[in-house]
């Protein structure tokens, strides 16, 4: 039997504001969370709905040095983008606060001290690497070196990006400051920790024991993270940019983000009503926290941890985590590039946010990761949206003006078939409502679709474009009935796609009808006037989504030349200059070009020299197609000596660049030339 509240309180994470925030951010986290509170809202529950931006953290502080402005100005910045785009995509949070507030700051900072009073803090001085020249210690990412896996030189102290490692500083090789370039000291510091093995106890018995219902990838993490043992966390950290450690003696240390984060919720209920107290400390609210799993830890174990020993606070009742949502089968990643940006998708898709929201939702990375790609979208766009949903409520409105003057007829004696699609609309709400309760988006949206497909198949079996010659009286039931349903979506699809919703009781010029009247098949009235039918979806052109993924590829080939400019070869050994005259490289005309039998690499070039035609071998295969070399001037160094490749007599080679990732680009001269020019 669950339990029952009398008020919701739904955090979403904070997301970071050192960037613009993307889809695997809404498919994980804010998505899920909008359905959540807007169907509660919708039910008429007490419910508030509290995000924010997190504002503090190394990677803020790292972003505003690389641009040369103060970690505030970064903040700022991305705390106002950030926040459009969630208006722009419909999140529907009471507050979007911030962590660099006012409120917050004391929030966060009397939280800390009342642990500290209580003696529920362990201290402990221990040694970090100190910048002596910048006069600062470093965070973990601060410290760059060699890894001591991979040999990676540009290894970070907490993790190396090229093979994937943890790490910590004392196991890079030559580490050095990431700030001044200089090689680190280690100083002794003092640090307060939050003993978290004494709270395993309580954690077993009040997730493994009392929270056996939560989705399985979020307990099965609780559960690893307690078989693994707990240990003493870091609440503190030397670093300027943070809620300073409200404790004498403690200049230069700030709250760990970690620690300061969670509280942000805190803060932001408290400048949202008076009443915040009510839904942070009283038993009768159920706390549900919306994150993606790698916060699984934070809001499991160490928040928890921290509301625990502070004794006022309630705990969490459910942490729905999603897992991710990856981009074109790769991992989305902000420093790459490698994303969509809400802010983007708002500029190249004007008046298309329920599609994003819709999509994300169908595809969600519930249980699993998922992938997006464009493909998709414009199949569920066209095929779903547009075919099924906007396709039903177009046809009961047009039909409606085209018999019945735009106005709503009566409806008739039922058939048994009527009856039958009455009952299967009637039977919709409960499904939907438990699917919904159980943070299962992706099956409730599939049941809040079923109604348009209802719509759909009762139209096609009842043909009243037939029938409205011959039995007028039949077809305006038939209508009446899809109205009807066409209202009851308004109500089902809210959650997810508001805008939609909106649009549809714009066009019924009635509702919103009330999440209890779901079901109904008189939500209508005859007589009841409707307004113009609008189309509430439009197909998504295949040239759309070629600029989405010629986006990619830019961003694609941007990083490549990212890393290959981080990795430069060494130079040679000196060569004299008598040596380098005996090299004769000629610009050449490429004049047929194939690929050479049974091999990946390898092209057979019929090159005009200007001395004279000949052929060569070349591995360029994977990076350019016969075609588009026929008429290319190249530089050749004609005077190698002749191979034989593949059955294939090579008299040359064609001079290429090649990058440490391996690209390869021909080289040839800025203008036409006449073949047989000296290059020197
Ligand atoms: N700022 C977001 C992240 O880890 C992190 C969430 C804080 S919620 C209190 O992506
Ligand atoms: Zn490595």
């Amino acid at each position: 039997m669950s339990k029952s509240f009398e008020r919701y309180l739904v955090t979403s994470a904070l997301p970071y504001a050192n960037g613009p925030v993307h889809i695997g951010h809404l498919a994980g986290v804010y998505i899920p969370s909008d359905i959540y509170v807007r169907y509660l809202r919708l039910r008429g529950r007490d419910v508030i709905s509290v995000c924010g931006s997190d504002e503090h953290g190394v990677p803020i502080t790292i972003k505003a040095r690389k641009e040369g402005v103060t970690p505030q100005d970064v903040v700022d910045r991305y705390h106002e983008m950030i926040k459009r785009s969630f208006e722009g995509l419909g999140m529907s949070f009471d507050i979007y606060s911030r962590t660099s507030s006012a409120t917050h700051a004391k929030t966060a900072s009397d939280f800390f001290r009342k642990l500290y009073d209580d003696g529920k803090f362990i201290e402990r001085t221990s040694e970090q690497f100190y910048d002596t020249e910048a006069q600062t210690f470093l965070a973990d990412r601060y410290i760059v070196g060699t890894c001591p896996r991979c040999g990676n030189e540009r290894a970070y102290g907490d993790q190396c990006e090229k093979c994937g490692s943890t790490l910590s500083p004392d196991e890079l090789l030559d580490p050095r400051s990431a700030v001044s370039g200089s090689v680190p000291e280690k100083r002794s510091t003092k640090h307060w920790y939050l003993p978290l093995d004494k709270y395993e106890g309580f954690l077993r018995e009040w997730i493994l024991d009392g929270h056996k219902e939560w989705k399985s990838n979020v307990y099965g993490q609780c559960k690893s993270w307690l078989d693994g043992g707990l240990q003493p966390r870091a609440v503190s950290r030397d670093l300027e940019w943070g809620i300073p450690v409200p404790v004498k003696g403690a200049e230069g240390k700030v709250l760990y983000v970690w620690f300061d984060a969670p509280i942000g919720y805190i803060s932001a209920t408290k400048d949202l009503t008076p009443d915040w107290e009510k839904y942070w400390k009283d038993e009768g609210t159920k706390m549900v926290h919306f994150i993606g799993k790698d916060n699984i830890v934070f809001h499991c174990i160490v928040f928890p941890s921290m509301l625990r020993a502070h004794g006022e606070y309630i705990l969490p009742e459910n942490v729905p985590a999603n897992e991710f949502l990856n981009l074109e089968g790769e991992k989305i990643s902000t420093s790459r590039n490698w994303a969509v940006w809400l802010h983007e998708y708002l500029e190249d898709f004007p008046g298309k946010e329920d599609v994003l929201r819709y999509v994300l939702c169908a595809n969600a990375p519930e249980t699993k990761d998922n992938d997006f790609t464009w493909k998709d979208f414009q199949a569920r766009n066209n095929n779903e949206l547009v075919a099924v949903l906007g396709n039903f409520v177009n046809r009961a409105l047009v039909l409606t003006h085209k018999y019945f003057d735009g106005v709503v007829p009566a409806c008739g004696e039922l058939t048994e078939y009527d009856l039958q699609t009455l009952r299967e609309l009637a039977a919709v709400k409960e499904p939907l409502e438990n699917e919904i309760e159980n943070y299962r988006f992706r099956e409730a949206l599939r049941e809040a679709m079923n109604i348009a497909r209802l719509g759909n198949k009762y139209l096609a079996d009842t043909e009243p474009w037939k029938l409205i010659k011959s039995d007028p009286e039949r077809v305006k039931t038939i209508l009446n009935i899809a109205l009807q349903i066409t209202a009851n979506l308004s109500v089902a699809i809210e959650p997810f796609m508001p805008f939609s919703a909106r649009k549809i009781v714009g066009m019924l010029q009635a509702g919103p009808f009330g999440w209890e009247r779901l079901g109904a098949s008189d939500l209508l009235a005859a007589g009841h006037r409707i307004g113009e039918a609008a189309l509430l979806f439009e197909k998504i052109e295949d040239d759309a989504i070629q600029r989405q993924l010629d986006k990619l590829a830019a961003a694609k080939e941007a990083n490549a030349m990212n890393e290959a400019a981080q990795h430069v070869a060494e130079q040679k050994e000196s060569v004299s200059f008598d040596d380098f005259q005996k090299m004769d490289i000629r610009v050449s005309t490429i004049l047929a070009a194939e690929k050479v039998a049974k091999t990946k690499k390898l092209l057979k070039l019929t090159v005009d020299t200007g001395i004279d035609k000949r052929e060569i071998v070349s591995g360029i295969a994977e990076h350019y197609k016969p075609e588009e070399l026929v008429g290319r001037q190249v530089l050749v160094l004609v005077n190698l000596e002749p191979r034989e490749l593949k059955g294939i007599l090579s008299r040359g080679m064609i001079l290429m660049a090649e990058d440490v990732t391996g690209r390869l680009r021909l080289l040839q001269p800025d203008e036409k030339t006449v073949a047989g020019a000296v290059v020197g």
